[in-house]
């Protein structure tokens, strides 16, 4: 990782919008958790004015889905007395810093995005500003704490692009030249881009209409395993070499999931599953997801029965990330020349 003049800081969020999928969890959770270290101060998001972006699912149902995304994180083993753990609508300077990145990211940059273009689809004339403006507030969430690393799956590259772009424009724009880092992005492993059972050439999501597409780590044992016996593959046995994954989407995804939940490498999983058929690697592959992941929901349960010790961590996890970014802010106001008399 490139050291950087600022405190080595993590920051990442993911959108309560349902389940956490094992997408997000290979791709995000699992390195949030990895990255957990004396080393780092590492801030955790639920980044919730960011799931209404697409949609609004109802007021309970997302104070529901915030909760949930909480009990997630700490079931998979983050730790609030060692992360900050928020969500992101409690903390006001996010959407203030992100208000300035709207005024320094340029039309252009925005236009360029992809993931606008995939969420919106074609009836982009109907789809909320919100949603274009999305990857200003991205930064923001990142900037307003100076964090110096991010770790996020392969789909989020651009948008560290971007927040990249937008904190060296400010820094020149402003005449500071160091006052935001720019930050790294963390995206390393084999699960970087999980995707779909069903399309190997769509990205494994939480809000892919269809359920057999993912695995949801509340899935239990059972519907795992019938998840990866119906995933979409090609006739041919695993190959016996890595070379022969070319043009197998859907070989290539399983041997990945299998290596990063399993802690090898797809050449070694190669190793031991090449040259065996589907019907024997299907069942092996749903073992090690039942090891790694299988508990998540029974923990998250446990944690679930009491929202106001939820409620209370995600509290003191705002008031913790407030301390952080609110002397960020008002340094920026300054800079810029926003009168603040009071
Ligand atoms: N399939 C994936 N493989 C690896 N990483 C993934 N991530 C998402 N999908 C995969 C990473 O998870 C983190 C949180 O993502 P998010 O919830 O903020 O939004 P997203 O990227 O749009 O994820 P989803 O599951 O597709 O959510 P919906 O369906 O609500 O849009 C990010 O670091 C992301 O890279």
């Amino acid at each position: 990782m490139a050291e950087t003049a600022h405190t080595k800081r993590v920051f990442s969020g993911v959108q309560p919008t349902g389940n956490l999928t094992l997408g997000n969890y290979l791709g995000a959770v699992k390195r949030f958790v990895e990255m957990q270290s004396a080393d780092y101060q590492t801030i955790y998001c639920m980044v919730d004015l960011h799931a209404v972006t697409a949609s609004w699912p109802g007021s309970e149902e997302l104070r529901d889905n915030t909760r949930e995304l909480a009990a997630a994180f700490i079931a998979c083993g983050l730790d609030p007395s060692q992360s900050i753990l928020f969500n992101q609508s409690q903390v006001p300077a996010h959407t203030q810093l992100g208000w300035v990145f709207n005024c320094v990211a340029r039309m252009g940059w925005m236009r360029r995005m992809t993931q606008f273009k995939d969420k919106a689809g074609k009836n982009s004339e109907e789809a909320s500003v919100g949603l274009f403006t999305y990857p200003a507030l991205m930064a923001s969430d990142i900037l307003i704490y100076h964090a110096t690393h991010v770790p996020v799956g392969e789909d989020q590259r651009q948008h560290l692009e971007l927040t990249r772009d937008i904190a060296i424009k400010f820094n020149n724009d402003f005449g500071e030249p160091d006052f935001f880092p720019v930050p790294e992005p963390i995206i390393e492993g084999v699960a970087t881009k999980v995707m779909s059972l069903r399309d190997g050439s769509k990205k494994m999501s939480k809000s892919d209409p269809s359920d057999m597409s993912r695995i949801n780590l509340t899935d239990d044992a059972d519907t795992i395993a019938k998840k990866f016996r119906k995933a979409k593959t090609d006739p041919e046995p695993l190959p016996e070499t890595l070379e022969g994954l070319e043009g197998r989407p859907e070989a290539e995804n399983l041997v990945n999931i299998y290596a990063a939940l399993a802690d090898m490498t797809p050449a070694a999983v190669i190793a031991e599953f090449g040259g065996q058929q589907f019907g024997q690697f299907k069942p092996a592959l749903a073992d090690v997801a039942v090891e790694k992941v299988g508990g998540i929901a029974a923990r998250m349960s446990e944690l679930m029965a009491d929202k106001a010790e939820i409620d209370r961590i995600l509290g003191k996890g705002a008031d913790r990330a407030a301390e952080i970014a609110e002397p960020i802010l008002d340094r920026t106001y300054e800079i810029m020349g926003f009168l603040q008399s009071r």
